[in-house]
């Protein structure tokens, strides 16, 4: 026999592998609100690479390559301490833009409606100081991160707008997400340069609210329960 043929012979490698979620609508499709050009770039280079150094970071630590990325960031006390700082911002960059394409859509501008704008009415007064509170921490926001609608997953599911910094995610500090927008600068900087309050303002007219409704409805489950209904995106697949 000869080398090949005990090639063959071998065990298949499970070779588990993170993946960057193909968008639901076309680069385009955000025009004029996000330009063709940073959708590009922000979804196929810098979500690609936080994709792949999560992989790369993985790579010798077979025990956490079938982890899905949220249960990583949740759990990074978990995690070998070599490996931690990589994992914990690129699982957090891989999570939070796969959620942040699912929170926008094509057409025309939307309101929420039903029982998330009820809660948005009870604990903001209205949807224009829901808005104008989300605009204000989000162009403060210093340096890179995200501004989020959250609630809380007791006291009745209180609203909050909370930022975070780097790619940390709100359930990190026990809030549930129900829309976030990116306010790192490669999200805006190419049509907007240095105007992030321009930028802020021109996503609502992209913002998917059927979405942040389907979180709203989500937001009472338990976390084992939301880990288990996350989106298939965030698990990683034998490589093709
Ligand atoms: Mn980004």
């Amino acid at each position: 026999m000869n080398d090949l043929a005990n090639v063959t012979l071998l065990p298949a490698k499970i070779n588990l592998k993170h993946h960057l979620p193909p968008l639901k609508y076309d680069y385009a499709a955000l025009e004029p609100n996000i330009d063709s050009r940073t959708m590009i770039l922000h979804h196929d280079n810098h979500h690609a690479s936080y994709v792949k150094k999560l992989n790369e970071a993985l790579e010798n630590f077979p025990d956490f390559r079938d982890c899905s990325a949220l249960w990583l960031l949740l759990n990074l006390e978990k995690i070998p301490k070599e490996i931690r700082d990589a994992v914990h911002h690129n699982a957090g960059g891989h999570v939070n833009h796969s959620m942040f394409w699912r929170a926008m859509r094509t057409g025309a501008a939307d309101e929420p409606k039903g029982l998330l704008r009820e809660a948005i009415n009870r604990d903001f007064g209205s949807f224009a100081d829901f808005k104008t509170q989300f605009e204000e921490k989000g162009g403060k926001l210093f340096g890179s991160g995200w501004v989020w609608l959250t609630c809380t997953r007791k006291n009745g599911g209180k609203l909050e707008v909370i930022t975070t910094n780097g790619h940390d995610h709100p359930m990190m500090q026990n809030r549930f997400p129900l829309l976030l927008n990116d306010v790192w600068e490669h999200a805006y900087y190419l049509k907007y340069e240095n105007r992030r309050p321009d930028y802020l303002k021109a996503w609502w007219s992209v913002v998917d609210w059927d979405q942040a409704a389907r979180c709203f409805e989500r937001s009472d489950s338990s976390v084992e329960e939301l880990l288990e209904a996350e989106d298939e995106h965030l698990l990683p697949k034998h490589r093709q």
